[in-house]
């Protein structure tokens, strides 16, 4: 299988997140993709230009952290990060989906920040900020929740990749000032890998 990436992409370190997690090293050959460039040869294999892209064995092609790591958890027959217990638990999913909302917002404003600085919209980076800010509050009254303490599941993982990626971005150390975010973070940046897939 190839598993196209970005190494910046927090999307794409979801995915090879899994590959580590799973031990898929040997199945799964990592690529680096080109993206945003007019022509990129990359366009001829995901269309969508967008990273995670997972080719798997039989040369079908699938796009989105979301689908790329339930089907690399799914592979052995026994998906730790997306186990039925989630998957039918609406508490867990809220979690999940206010931590994908979290990064997404987190994504907007790296994306504005990597543009020329007089293209950048001071809106767009004051509303994902205050964004950020919030969901930071959010989950500084939740992540000693049950639910997001013990063995990982998607939701830890993506609130992980998104503390690290506003840090690593310039958005600001979002473990300050919230120690239970902070006691929570150490564990999960200690995580093999986590440390594995860091942003250069
Ligand atoms: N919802 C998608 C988001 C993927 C995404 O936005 N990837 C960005 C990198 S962070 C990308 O590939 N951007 C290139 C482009 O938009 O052309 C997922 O979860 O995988």
């Amino acid at each position: 299988m190839k598993l196209y990436v970005t190494y910046g992409s927090p999307y794409a370190r979801l995915a090879r997140i899994m590959v580590i997690e799973k031990a898929l090293d040997d199945r799964v050959e990592i690529v680096e993709a080109k993206t945003r460039t007019p022509g990129s040869p990359y366009y001829q294999i995901n269309p969508s230009g967008r990273v995670p892209y997972l080719v798997d064995d039989e040369g079908v092609g699938m796009e989105d952290s979301q689908l790329v790591c339930a089907y690399l958890d799914g592979l052995d027959g026994k998906p730790r990060f997306h186990d039925a217990s989630h998957a039918s638990d609406l508490a867990y999913r809220r979690l999940e989906v206010a931590a994908r909302s979290m990064c997404d917002g987190i994504a907007v404003w790296g994306r504005e920040m990597v543009r020329p600085e007089n293209e950048r919209s001071p809106t767009t980076l004051a509303h994902e900020s205050a964004r950020t800010q919030r969901m930071a509050d959010f989950f500084e009254e939740r992540v000693t929740d049950p639910l997001l303490q013990g063995s990982p599941g998607m939701a830890h993982l993506i609130l992980a990749v998104a503390v690290e990626m506003a840090r690593k971005r310039g958005l600001g150390e979002l473990t300050a000032g919230r120690p239970r975010l902070a006691t929570w973070m150490r564990a999960m940046s200690a995580l093999r890998s986590m440390q594995k897939t860091a942003p250069p």
